[in-house]
């Protein structure tokens, strides 16, 4: 009895701290950030998206979706949540809003969903009523389903004219990164049905899927809408070097497996050169890899010299790495350190910058301006 008492102690003190969190400052080579834990306690958090009331939807891998309030406040699980694949990359992963949520409350998620052969990246969508999400249906299925459990990408951004983007891995297959008639590791470009956009690249191209966007992606776990041009960008791992920012154009191949920056991790060899003129080159590129996982464009006035600025989330750089643009040129790198695997990275509607760190404890942190 004694021994349990203590540990009941440990556990009580412990989750205080966690409540009690005192917002910490970072010291980015830019000026200080102070960074506040909204909420932790959070399992493999993977996606984030702000709901119109200033609450926001997170997803943890593991499949579930909670609602957290600005006071962080953390919702019990959401009901009418699809089934997922949790092994591996696999699970519940990104969450956005339709374009006009407000009239019809549709929460779309990607998820890796079991099935015939393995999993494979989804799409559902379901209307959010209260803490239930009602008549959720699949609306886009990669195909086909393979047995490894890594590799699902899995980003879902719509555009200005309101088709959805999903971003997908090569599930760890290679080859048919290059095959038009399968999902793997391609970009699709679905409506907000799961439907064919009339003008998708491949439409009416014998042996090519009608969803596929781009192609030639290894693992695209990042992406945003340039908020000037509207064009999707996003960011990929690479294998041992290689980390890449695309701005995926219609029909185009980005390369993966032919050509790469990085060296894979055994034995099977990548061709020289890096990139071909045939061939989509990444605009910009990571050796060694920070690890690249989530995306977002700053245009707020709370960092003011942000603006125009890429955030870009990185899991083993343990940071984010804000990028400053000329058009698609890079023309300067900051590293922000956050001492924590960053899952995804967006700006909030109040201007801060939101952070989603994927540990097993993992936490909703908020960063904004310190004090000089
Ligand atoms: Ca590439």
């Amino acid at each position: 009895m004694k021994y349990l008492a203590f540990g009941l102690g440990l556990v009580l003190a412990a989750s205080a701290q966690a409540q009690n969190q005192t917002p910490r400052h970072v010291d980015a080579p830019s000026g200080p950030i102070t960074v506040e834990t909204v909420a932790g306690g959070l399992v493999h958090p993977w996606g984030l998206e702000f709901l119109p009331d200033g609450r926001m939807l997170v997803t943890e891998r593991p499949g579930r979706l909670r609602i957290v309030s600005p006071d962080g406040t953390v919702s019990a699980p959401i009901s009418g949540t699809p089934e997922v694949f949790a092994e591996g990359q696999g699970g519940l992963l990104d969450v956005t809003l339709h374009p006009d949520f407000a009239a019809n409350q549709l929460v779309y998620l990607s998820f890796s969903e079991p099935g015939e052969g393995g999993a494979s990246t989804a799409v559902a969508r379901g209307r959010l009523d209260g803490e239930t999400l009602r008549d959720t249906e699949v609306i886009f299925s990669q195909t086909p389903k393979v047995s490894t459990n890594k590799h699902f990408g899995s980003r879902i951004v719509f555009a200005p004219d309101g088709t959805l983007y999903v971003t997908m891995g090569d599930r760890g297959q290679k080859d048919p990164a290059q095959d038009l008639s399968n999902h793997i590791g391609t970009v699709a470009r679905i409506t907000d049905d799961g439907g064919i956009p009339p003008d998708n690249p491949f439409v009416g191209v014998k042996g090519a899927l009608p969803e596929i966007w781009s192609y030639g992606h290894r693992n695209a776990q990042g992406a945003a809408i340039h908020p000037d041009t509207g064009a999707l960008w996003l960011n990929e791992h690479g294998p041992r070097g290689g980390d890449e920012i695309n701005v995926p154009e219609a029909g185009r191949n980005y390369g993966w497996p032919l050509v790469s920056w990085g060296r894979n991790y055994s034995g099977w060899p990548i061709p020289d050169p890096d990139t071909r003129p045939d061939l989509a080159s990444a605009i910009f590129q990571w050796t060694p890899v920070i690890a690249v996982s989530g995306m977002d464009f700053y245009t707020a006035d709370l960092f003011p010299n942000w603006q125009g600025n890429v955030l870009v989330g990185g899991l083993v750089s343990q940071g984010i790495v804000r990028l400053t643009l000329d058009g698609q040129t890079i023309t300067d790198e900051e590293r922000i350190a956050l001492d924590a695997r960053v899952r995804q990275v967006r700006q909030g509607p109040d201007g801060a910058v939101y952070v989603i760190t994927d540990h097993e404890d993992g936490a909703l942190l908020r960063l904004t301006p310190a004090a000089r």
